[in-house]
């Protein structure tokens, strides 16, 4: 069986849950909260962070990586497509999740759920909100008329931003509507039962 050492809320961690949701494969949540240091995640991970993922002695603490480790260990895995070209595409926009989307929340996120809404740094939510708009602007076009992000079945970048955008919304920066393929996409993807059961348990709020 699978282990899981994850925070609910965090979004490397939603990818994984979604992944695992995905491929039908059970496991065992192990819960981290915020701030805690979990004596296992420090003798597992060289980088103390969540999540961590052990699976009959396999362990893995970049969630990147277990999204390549779920895909080669399932046959019938469609988060990767076959054809190198396509996948490549599916990598660089995992990447770009990882890479820019989180980055740009990252302001929004924690100084909403850090302070009271009276205490908000309203330009730092401005500017966090002005860079997670351009990154709309490029997933729109990325994404272009295609059911997910890889083509017609949902891939690992389409679990990757399905979790940004889920922490978006959660936060009060659900997708703009002046980007209708977005729309569409995350319509789809909350439609889906692997939505439902990857779907934290709570988000950290100041109140
Ligand atoms: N590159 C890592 C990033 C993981 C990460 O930053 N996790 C955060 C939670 S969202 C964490 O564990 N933070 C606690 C810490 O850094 O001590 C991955 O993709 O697994």
């Amino acid at each position: 069986m699978i282990t899981l050492y994850q925070r609910t809320d965090c979004p490397f961690c939603w990818k994984v849950r979604l992944a695992l949701a995905e491929l039908a494969l059970p496991f065992n949540p192990v819960e981290v909260g915020l701030g805690e240091v979990n004596p296992q995640v420090k003798q597992l991970s060289p980088t103390g962070t969540v999540p961590v993922l052990v699976d009959a002695g396999v362990i893995i603490w970049e969630s990147s990586v277990m999204l390549e480790y779920l895909h080669d260990k399932c046959a019938t895995s469609t988060l990767l497509p076959d054809v190198a070209a396509q996948a490549a595409r599916v990598r660089s926009l995992h990447a770009y999740s990882d890479k820019c989307v989180g980055p740009a929340l990252r302001d929004l996120v924690f100084e909403k759920r850090s302070t009271t809404t009276a205490k908000w740094n309203k330009q730092l939510i401005a500017d966090s909100e002005q860079r997670w708009l351009q990154c709309q602007d490029y997933l729109e076009v990325q994404l272009g008329q295609a059911d997910y992000f890889g083509g017609t079945a949902f891939s690992m970048a389409d679990c990757a931003l399905a979790a940004r955008f889920g922490v978006a919304e959660a936060y009060g920066a659900a997708v703009d509507q002046r980007h209708p393929a977005l729309v569409s996409w995350y319509t789809r993807v909350q439609a889906g039962d692997t939505w439902q059961q990857a779907y934290p348990l709570g988000f950290i709020s100041s109140t």
